[in-house]
C-alpha cells in the first residue's frame, strides 16, 4: 500500500456517526493521512434529531485554501460529501483545481437525499449546482435517490435494471468516469451495489438486513475510499465497502439506543484485513 495524503471535504456532525466522525477514523484505520476541511458544524445529523444547531463553515474556505496553496501543500485525493450550502460547490472546484496532484483523483458522494427525499438542508439549487460537480467526479457514489436527482429522473422504489441501467448511463454521460450506485436490489432479502466503469456494468449482490441505518452512506463511501486507495479495483473496493457496512449494521441493529448510526469501529479491524 503507498500512503497518500489525502483531503476529504464533509461536515462534522458532533454527535450521529456520519460524515468527517466516520471518515476520518475509517481512512486512517485504512492507512491514509487524512486531512480534514470540515464543511459545517452541527451539533448532531439532520436524520432524525429535531432543534440541531448549525455552523455553516463556507466564508472561511477560501482563507484556509489560500494558507495551503501558500504552504504549496497538495493531495494525491480529494473525497467530498456533505456540503454546508450551493455556494461551497462552486469552492470544491477550485479546491480540485488548484489542491490536486497532477493525477489525483476526485471521488465524489453527492450525499444529499435518500429514500425519494432532499435531506432538509438542500434545495434544488443545490442539487442544480451539484450535478455540475458530478459531472468531474472520477468515481461517484450516490445512492438510488441521489442518482435521480442528478439526472432528473422520476424517484421509483420498484425498478428494473433498465431503470438501473438508465441512471448510470445518464451519469457517465453527465461526466463521471466511474460510478458506483448503492442500495440496488433486484431479489427480496438481497440488495447490492453496481459498479458501472469503462462501459462494463458489474453487480455485487449481498444480503439485505431488516434495519435501514442512518450514516452507512458515509460508512460505505469511506470504506470504499479507503479500500480503493489500498490499490484495489473499484469493484473489489466497492465488494469491501459492502460487506463492512453490511457487518456494521449487524452489529448495531439488536441495540434500539442506537438508532441514530452504527458502531462502525466494532468492525475496522475486519475491514483492514482486507490490506494485509
Ligand atoms: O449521512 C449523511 C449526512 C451527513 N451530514 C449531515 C446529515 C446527513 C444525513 O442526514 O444530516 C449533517
Amino acid at each position: 500500500m503507498a500512503y497518500q495524503k489525502i483531503l476529504t471535504i464533509q461536515d462534522i456532525s458532533c454527535v450521529g456517526q456520519c460524515s468527517l466522525t466516520v471518515a476520518l477514523p475509517i481512512l486512517s484505520a485504512c492507512g491514509m493521512e487524512t486531512c480534514i476541511l470540515p464543511s459545517a458544524v452541527l451539533s448532531t445529523h439532520t436524520s432524525g434529531f429535531t432543534g440541531f444547531t448549525v455552523r455553516d463553515l463556507t466564508d472561511d474556505i477560501p482563507g484556509i485554501c489560500a494558507h495551503w496553496i501558500k504552504e504549496n501543500i497538495k493531495f494525491s485525493t480529494i473525497y467530498t460529501g456533505y456540503l454546508g450550502s450551493t455556494k461551497q460547490i462552486a469552492m470544491v472546484q477550485e479546491i480540485f483545481d488548484a489542491l490536486l496532484t497532477e493525477k489525483g483523483a476526485k471521488i465524489i458522494d453527492p450525499a444529499m437525499a435518500d429514500n425519494g427525499k432532499l435531506y432538509t438542508a438542500f434545495d434544488m439549487e443545490y442539487v442544480e449546482a451539484m450535478k455540475g460537480l458530478c459531472g468531474s467526479a472520477d468515481i461517484l457514489l450516490p445512492n438510488i435517490t441521489e442518482a435521480c436527482f442528478l439526472t432528473d429522473t422520476p424517484y421509483q422504489e420498484i425498478y428494473d435494471r433498465a431503470y438501473i441501467d438508465g441512471l448510470l448511463e445518464k451519469m457517465v454521460t453527465a461526466g463521471a468516469k466511474t460510478v458506483i450506485l448503492t442500495g440496488v436490489s433486484y431479489t427480496e432479502g438481497k440488495t447490492g451495489v453496481v459498479v458501472y466503469e469503462n462501459g462494463i456494468y458489474s453487480y455485487y449482490e449481498h444480503r439485505k438486513l431488516a434495519k435501514n441505518c442512518h450514516g452507512t452512506g458515509d460508512v460505505y463511501a469511506s470504506a470504499f475510499v479507503g479500500a480503493y486507495l489500498n490499490g484495489k479495483t473499484a469493484f473489489e473496493a466497492a465488494k469491501i465497502a459492502a460487506n463492512y457496512t453490511v457487518q456494521c449494521i449487524e452489529n448495531t441493529q439488536d441495540d434500539p439506543d442506537h438508532w441514530y448510526g452504527v458502531k462502525f469501529e466494532t468492525a475496522l479491524s475486519t475491514l483492514i484485513k482486507n490490506f494485509e
